[in-house]
């Protein structure tokens, strides 16, 4: 039976999730429309009354969009919508009962990795018999959340269907950039993170690597049959696995260079600070390495402990390093505070920052670690009895009052820079990935690059004062509340300094970024 099936998403760079979901359902013949989550539920209720689909499949990437979703399913089924409704991803597939629960308009929740499940679900949707029995789902049995057993997920990770891109069309963008997925999973056990503990209940343990190539005959087919000229790998890291995954990294580079892709586009990988090698990346730089997103989290060794980074301050720095020697540039996840810092550990973090961005080489910004479900530190604040509000929003307070203080300041004094999508510290990033990129038609413009970087020093070096005279005035005792004058002196401060930055950044990309890549591509 021919279904008709609308994925719905967050897209900002492709969701890999939902197209390896949508090439799936292809693959059995169905008519599959993939829709970018947007914040007004009519214009998805206009699409699902043209498309009329038989089921709608929300994809929840991250967590804090369950309540965004939840008032768009709610205004679908308002209006009549009765198409059956699934949703998957991290949050979906660790708390499903709390979602069936806060969302009771969905008729299911397809846990972890959802290929299989959600083809089995839409071939077998006339018969509620069946699909409740499905494993990896749960379902509302007359208000009762059911969980099926887990699925047995034991498909090689190349017979996976290829995603499905039939509806982007890369050569309109200004940078064509693709997202390829060339292994799954990761082996590291970061507290902070859940994608150890999600493909560990997908009962697929670890990392699985992919062909290398099959990995370059997608990268092939996407740069010479549909005109990208960057590629994002979006592998949680990369180069995890030791020897193995080196020497795979390596015969992937080897087949790009073998078919001379080299020549038509760049790429960026993810990876912890430790693999950072020149012997391990020169090959890579070799086939189109151009940029990568270093795993560093923080710079005082009791943080990383409590964040089981297994890895010293030291190494991020050498890695930095070693980035600027390949001319590589990179840009890196941090978080100032994790549930158990201290005013010593966030100055700790201050000093390794200064010392790690000082040159304006990457964007420094910070957020703090948030308790993900699925996450070592979720179970470990709840353990503490640290944890208040539901899995959904949980929220948790410091040790010390103290650093609240220092976070709240934080938030009140960098909300502009440092948090959501528009935010500096966003923009800079991807100027300062724009200006070093150098492209096979095109020599990088060395003073637009350092102009870039002396605006990223400015912004880091205004971030980091602020940050440390707030830090002394909270440490000194003096000052114990957010109304402090001083303090909010200095918020003062960081928002107008982060204000005269983004008048200088609307300044450069008015005399360059669409030109320059116009002019690149066309
Ligand atoms: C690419 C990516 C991004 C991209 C955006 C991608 C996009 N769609 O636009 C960028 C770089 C912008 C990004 C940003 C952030 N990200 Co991010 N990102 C990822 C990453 C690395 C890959 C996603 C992917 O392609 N996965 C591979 C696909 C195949 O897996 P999947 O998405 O899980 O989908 C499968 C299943 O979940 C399930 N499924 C999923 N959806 C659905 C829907 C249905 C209907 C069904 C049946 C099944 C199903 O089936 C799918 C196929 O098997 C993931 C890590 C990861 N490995 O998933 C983190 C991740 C999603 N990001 C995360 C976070 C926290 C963030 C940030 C908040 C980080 C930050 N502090 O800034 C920001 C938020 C930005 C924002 N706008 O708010 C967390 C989310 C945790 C949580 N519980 O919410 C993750 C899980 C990383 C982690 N280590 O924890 N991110």
């Amino acid at each position: 039976m021919i279904r008709r099936v609308l994925l719905v998403g967050y897209e900002d760079q492709d969701n890999l999730g939902i197209r390896y979901l949508s090439g799936r359902l292809l693959r059995d013949g169905h008519h599959v429309r993939i829709v970018a989550v947007g914040t007004d539920p009519d214009v998805l209720l206009a699409t699902i009354q043209a498309e009329r689909p038989d089921l709608v499949g929300f994809s929840l990437i991250f967590q804090y969009m369950v309540p965004e979703f939840a008032r768009t399913i709610r205004t679908l089924r308002a209006a009549g919508v009765c198409a059956h409704f699934t949703i998957g991803g991290h949050y979906a597939s660790f708390e499903p009962e709390a979602l069936l629960r806060f969302i009771p308009e969905l008729d299911s929740v397809v846990r972890f990795e959802g290929e299989e499940t959600l083809a089995e679900l839409v071939a077998s949707l006339d018969d509620p018999a069946a699909w409740q029995r499905i494993g990896g789902i749960a379902w509302l049995d007359r208000g009762q959340a059911v969980l099926n057993p887990p699925r047995d997920v034991s498909i090689p990770i190349d017979e996976y269907a290829e995603p499905d891109r039939r509806d982007i069309d890369y050569r309109r963008q200004a940078l064509p950039t693709a997202s390829v997925l060339a292994s799954r999973g990761c082996p590291w056990q970061c507290s902070f993170c859940s994608i150890i503990t999600f493909y560990e209940a997908n009962g697929t343990k670890g990392r699985r690597r992919r062909d290398p190539l099959r990995v370059v005959d997608e990268v092939e087919g996407l740069v010479r049959q549909q005109g990208a000229r960057l590629i994002l790998f979006q592998d949680d890291d990369f180069l995890a696995g030791g020897l193995n995954a080196r020497a795979w990294a390596h015969q992937i580079a080897a087949e790009i260079q073998r078919r001379g892709l080299q020549h038509e586009m760049r790429f960026k990988i993810a990876c912890r600070s430790d693999e950072v090698r020149e012997a391990v990346l020169k090959p890579l730089i070799a086939a189109g390495l151009c940029h990568v997103y270093l795993g560093v989290e923080s710079g005082d060794e009791t943080n990383l402990a409590a964040l089981n980074k297994l890895l010293k301050p030291e190494v991020h720095v050498r890695a930095g390093e070693i980035l600027r020697r390949l001319d590589l540039s990179f840009d890196f996840g941090f978080m100032l505070l994790e549930p158990w810092s201290t005013l010593e550990t966030a100055r700790n973090n201050l000093d390794f920052v200064r010392r790690f961005t000082g040159d304006g080489w990457a964007v420094a910004g910070f957020c703090r670690t948030l308790p993900y479900v699925g996450t070592p530190i979720e179970r470990r604040l709840r353990a503490e009895g640290r944890l208040s509000g539901t899995a959904l929003d949980a929220e948790y307070r410091f040790l010390d009052p103290r650093v609240d203080l220092l976070w709240d300041f934080c938030l009140m004094a960098f909300e502009g820079r440092n948090f959501g999508k528009n935010a500096t510290w966003n923009i800079l990033r991807g100027l300062l990935f724009e200006t070093h990129l150098e492209m096979p038609c095109r020599s990088r413009d060395e003073e637009r690059d350092a102009a870039a970087r002396a605006l990223v020093q400015a912004s880091n070096g205004v971030m980091l004062d602020v940050l440390e005279n707030a830090l002394d005035l909270i440490e000194s005792g003096l000052v114990t509340t957010l109304e402090d004058p001083d303090l909010l002196d200095l918020a003062r401060l960081a928002r107008s300094e982060d204000a005269s930055i983004r008048r200088q950044l609307v300044a450069m990309e008015r005399n360059g970024t669409d030109e320059f890549y116009e002019a690149l591509f066309r």
